[in-house]
């Protein structure tokens, strides 16, 4: 007779048994599916513009917009190499496009956001209306509108793109169209939008022409800094943010994109901000200015001293704080408005 098998063993031999089964014991993975905190893989990066400026300038070289399609070096979490993605739920590049430039229609059910960087002159066109870009101007590209580039003057213009693409692959609900023509035709005059939308008023029987995405296509920077300027003079600096605005969904009053939060802030000259934390991981470009930022988590700690046109990343639940000698202004994104629909969005400043 066999003796009887010992604890370990006979766990071990269900679990083959019935793996051909496709099953699976939950209680050798439940510490992990449910931590006591989140616990991401991403990790802090940083992108030193004068370091990714050459390889944007070289990617000029080897391959035209049209032919790229959209030529873009993609800012890839350094633990989430190969998944197009610098947070689990976001995107983010740096786009070029040179004088002459077309970078044809499309649409996709993934929403865009641009953030001008450098240059001036290149239009985006959404929904057959063009917007020039100049640095700082914060562009939405909604859910599934067409959209294309171009560019008429004469500098190389290069923006922030940030996407939902890992979210929307997440739910596998991701649709894509190219257009019969290169360039969109202009069905609208530049600024229409903007001047419908854009001054606290909207048309008397406005509907949302985008369903939940802001019907504003661009925030000009000029106007998003003077308010934080204006507030920086007149009003109490927040501990943690210094002067922080987010851009609002004017038809609503929330978020500009379904699935991505955008923010503008502006520190002081010799602000050494406080520490805190939150679920929504967010990727920063620095507009004008120099600072730090300090990132840590359980023992380990990161520290990027900034200055304009560099981008960096802080994951979900890591500590940052911001300091700046000069004072700056920093634009960043993350994927606030999902935590919040789904009742999940959990700060913590600490004191
Ligand atoms: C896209 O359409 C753009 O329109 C940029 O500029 C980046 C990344 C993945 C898929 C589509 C654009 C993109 C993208």
């Amino acid at each position: 007779m066999n003796a009887p098998l010992p604890t370990r063993q006979l766990r071990e031999q269900l679990y083959s048994d019935m793996a051909p089964h496709h099953l699976t014991p939950l209680w050798e993975v439940l510490h992990a599916l449910v931590p006591p905190q989140p616990k991401t893989p991403c990790v802090p990066a940083f992108w030193k513009y004068e370091q990714v400026r050459p390889y944007l300038m070289r990617a000029g070289e080897v391959i035209t917009a049209e032919e790229a399609v959209r030529r873009v070096l993609i800012l890839e979490n350094p633990q989430l190499r190969g998944q197009s993605a610098v947070t689990q739920s976001l995107y983010a590049g740096l786009q070029l496009i040179l004088p002459g430039e077309v970078a044809p229609s499309h649409r996709h059910t993934q929403s865009a956001l641009r953030f001008i960087v450098e240059g001036s002159g290149a239009y985006t066109a959404v929904d057959g209306e063009r917007t020039v870009m100049h640095p700082g101007d914060f562009i939405i590209t909604p859910s599934w509108t067409w959209h294309d580039h171009g560019h008429e003057a004469d500098q190389p213009v290069v923006w922030l793109d940030g996407l939902d693409i890992p979210m929307v692959r997440f739910f596998d609900a991701g649709f894509a169209q190219n257009d019969t023509s290169r360039s969109q035709q202009v069905t609208r005059a530049e600024g229409t939008s903007f001047a419908r939308y854009g001054h606290n008023m909207a048309p008397v029987r406005a509907t949302s022409p985008y369903g939940r995405t802001s019907p504003i296509f661009s925030y000009p920077y000029e106007r998003s800094r003077e308010a934080l300027e204006q507030l920086e003079r007149s009003a109490p600096i927040d501990e943690w943010d210094g002067t922080k605005l987010r851009y609002v969904n004017p038809l609503t009053g929330g978020w500009p994109m379904p699935t991505i939060g955008t923010f503008l802030q502006k520190l002081p000259a010799g602000f050494g901000g406080k520490g805190w934390r939150q679920t929504d991981g967010a990727v920063y470009s620095v507009v004008e200015g120099e600072g730090e930022v300090t990132i840590s988590a359980g023992e380990q700690e990161w520290r990027y001293a900034f200055g304009p046109r560099d981008h960096f990343v802080v994951p979900s639940w890591h500590t940052a704080r911001l300091a700046s000698a000069t004072g700056c202004v920093l634009f960043s994104f993350s994927d606030r408005p999902v935590h919040e629909a789904l009742g999940i969005h959990t700060e913590e400043r600490l004191s």
